[in-house]
Formats: C-alpha cells, structure tokens, sequence
C-alpha cells in the first residue's frame, strides 16, 4: 500500500458550505458586534438549549474555560475534587487551576468512565465535588454515581466535552448532575471552532456562570465575582448556528464510519472496541480500539507506528494520564488506578470524521490486521 499523501489525520473538523459562513460573516460586520453576547451569540444559545434539552446553558470561548467558571461557580470550600486520570488533561488543569486537589477514582475497564463501586473509598471529609468524564462519548453510570454524591451531599459537575448530542434511554446527558461542561474544539464532533458550554438545570447557578465568563459583571455597573473573561465571540457563534444546521447528517457519515471499522476488525483476538451502554445514543466523537499485546501480535505503540510508515496519524488518547503528567510529578500515584493505567497503555485512536473515505477506513483496518503476526 503506497503512504497516504496528504496524510490521513486522526480528525478533521465539520465545516458549513463556506458560503454559507461568509452569508453570518456579512451579518456580523454590518452590526459591528463582534462580541459580548450579540445577535449569533443569542441565537446559538437558544439553540442550543433546545438541541441539549437544558433549560440554562451558557456559551464560553472554549471547553476548558467553561470548565474552570463551572467549578469556581459551585462556590466549594478548600478541599478535594474526585475525578479519574484517563481524559484529556485540561480536566485536571482546570481542577488544580481553580485551587483545588485532585483525587483520583480508578475507571470502568468496559466504558473507562469513573468506576462508581470505587468512588464512596475516594470520599473523605475533604471532598467538595465530584467531576466524572463521559470518555470518548459514553456516558459514566450517572445514576450510580449521583446516588453516592447524594448520600455525602456533593455537587456532580461532569465533563462532558466528548459527549455532545448524548441521551440516555431517552434523558440528554445534560439533564445529569449540576452542571455538564461541552467542548465545541474544532477536533469535536460538533465544533464552533474553538467553544465550549455549560448546561445546568440551576438557574441561580447559570446566573454565577455569566459572571465568571464576564469579569463577575451581572449589570452595567455590578461586579459581584472575581471572573475572567471566558466569552464566546460571534464568528465562533455563527460557526455553530451553520454546524448545529449540518450536525445529524455528519452524525450519520460517521456511523458509517465507525461501522466499518466494525465489520472490518471485528473477531480479530486481542483487539477490541468499547462496549456501548445500552440505551444510549452514539455520536461516534471517537474510535478508541484497546490492543493486548499478550494476544495480539503487536503493541499499541507498535501499531502506532506502523499506521506513521503509511502517514496514517492515530491518537493515542489518553496517554500519559493525567496524573503521570510532568507538571504533576512525584504528586500523585498512577499504581493506585491500574484500570485507567492499563487504557492509556493499550488504546489508540483510530481516524474518525465524516469526511473519512470508506476506502481509507479499508486501509486502515488492513495494516491494523496486517500489525497481528
Ligand atoms: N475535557 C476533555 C475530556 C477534553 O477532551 C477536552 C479537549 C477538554 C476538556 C477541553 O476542551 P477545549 O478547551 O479544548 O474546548 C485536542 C483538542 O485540542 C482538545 O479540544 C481535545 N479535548 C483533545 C482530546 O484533543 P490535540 O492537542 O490532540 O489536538 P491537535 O491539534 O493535535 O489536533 C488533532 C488532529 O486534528 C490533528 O491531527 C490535526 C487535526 N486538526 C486539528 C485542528 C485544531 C485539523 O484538521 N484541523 C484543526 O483545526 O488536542
């Protein structure tokens, strides 16, 4: 097979017709409002409400932002924060950044999501919250875990950055928790470019999330918290209204994707896709294939590097945890969650997008195989 030129990435972002964006853009100069809450602003907020079935969500300029004004905004007392290490690393940050420690909750070998029957052991009189990661689109076992933070009286703030668009028989991730923190990064399934939001069903506690986006103004001249600025601008807004308009149709290309990767690797020993939880809806964000290198005839560096020769770039998402991270050394053990350590060793990303040929997918799955000899 000859290497791929251009080079197959392990995304690539959802864009409107241009014409279309260049259509808001036009708009957006006639009204010269270019920020804080304009008419694009407006419109994706509503819109957005309504396709994550919330009845407050607040717009930012980008997830990991979202995340630190939703937890600065549950007002928490000094203390600890329970969350896993398998996720992206701005969760984390954004725990250490708004001055709290993170403890970290092993993950659930099927889904990697916080392990509920582990969490009531992470409790201590220290803990102030619960941040649980919906990894890769599925859905941690809300149910399970709300019924220990109710038990001890903590708020659950969940990331949700993977998980746009999700239900759960039925119930949008949203309507979970106190609030869900979305990313719309231009790697998302559903992108403004760079965004992010946060959904909550507390209207008291959207109204904190307005002004630590917004330097703690909540009126002309009324400053109530020590915010930062967190806005999402107009020409992100615009993107979105065009990308929520395109979202299902993409939704559906990438199903035919994930499909194929299905059918094609399916039965081979040693490697495997994540299970599904039942009832859920899919929004295909990722492709995580788990290999055993006792079983199969490669690791997953191994594999990694193989699909490079072909300039095919996989990801391999999440490695290294969180906690092994380097700003983090010395700080926190990575041992005491084998699960979640295992994942980060054993999990590559495949390519996933909507745009990704079938007949890539096909190359792919070819060399992937061709890797277990
Ligand atoms: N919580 C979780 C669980 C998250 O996963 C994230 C973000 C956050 C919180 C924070 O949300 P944000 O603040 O980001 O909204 C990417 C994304 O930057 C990041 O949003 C995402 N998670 C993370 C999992 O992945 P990188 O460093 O891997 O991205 P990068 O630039 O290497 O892009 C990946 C591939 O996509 C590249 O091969 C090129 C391609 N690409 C990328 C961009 C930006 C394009 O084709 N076009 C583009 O515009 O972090």
């Amino acid at each position: 097979m000859l290497k791929k030129d251009p080079p197959i990435l392990v995304t690539r972002p959802s864009l409107p017709p241009v014409e279309e964006y260049e259509q808001l853009v036009r708009e957006i100069f006639s009204s010269r409002y270019l920020t804080n809450g304009g008419m694009q602003h407006q419109k994706l907020e509503a819109a957005l409400k309504e396709k994550l079935e919330t009845p407050n969500l607040r717009l930012f300029t980008n997830g990991h932002l979202a995340l630190e004004c939703a937890i600065s905004a549950l007002h928490l007392a000094p203390g600890e924060i329970i969350t896993t290490p398998f996720t992206f690393i701005s969760t984390t940050h954004a725990i250490v950044r708004c001055g709290f420690t993170p403890v970290f909750c092993d993950v659930e070998p099927d889904y990697f999501t916080l392990d509920a029957s582990k969490l009531e052991a992470a409790i201590t009189p220290r803990t102030r919250a619960i941040l649980p990661v919906h990894v890769y689109g599925n859905p941690c076992d809300m149910e399970a875990i709300e019924r220990i933070a109710a038990k001890h009286n903590l708020p659950v703030l969940y990331d949700a950055a993977h998980a746009f668009g999700i239900s759960v028989h039925g119930r949008a991730v949203s309507d979970f928790g106190t609030a869900s923190m979305f990313s719309f990064h231009a790697t998302k399934c559903y992108n403004t470019i760079e965004g992010g939001a946060v959904a909550t069903k507390d209207a008291a506690y959207a109204e904190l999330l307005n002004g630590y986006k917004n330097f703690g103004y909540h009126a002309d001249e009324e400053i109530r918290e020590v915010g930062g600025n967190a806005k999402m601008n107009e020409f992100q807004a615009a993107m979105g209204l065009l990308n929520l308009k395109y979202f299902d149709s993409e939704i559906e290309k990438r199903g035919k994707v994930a499909t194929r990767y299905r059918q094609n690797l399916s039965g081979i020993a040693g490697l495997s896709f994540r299970p599904i939880r039942e009832g859920i809806t899919q929004n295909y964000a990722y492709l995580p294939v788990s290999f055993n290198p006792a079983v199969f005839g490669a690791n997953r560096d191994q594999v990694s590097d193989t699909l490079k020769q072909y300039g095919i770039f996989a990801r391999k998402y999440f490695y290294p945890l969180t906690s092994e991270a380097a700003c983090y050394a010395g700080q926190f053990d990575p041992a005491k969650t084998p699960v979640a350590l295992t994942a980060s060793r054993n999990v590559l990303t495949l390519p996933m997008y909507a745009s990704l040929p079938l007949s890539d997918v096909d190359d792919i799955c070819e060399i992937v195989a061709g890797c277990n000899k």
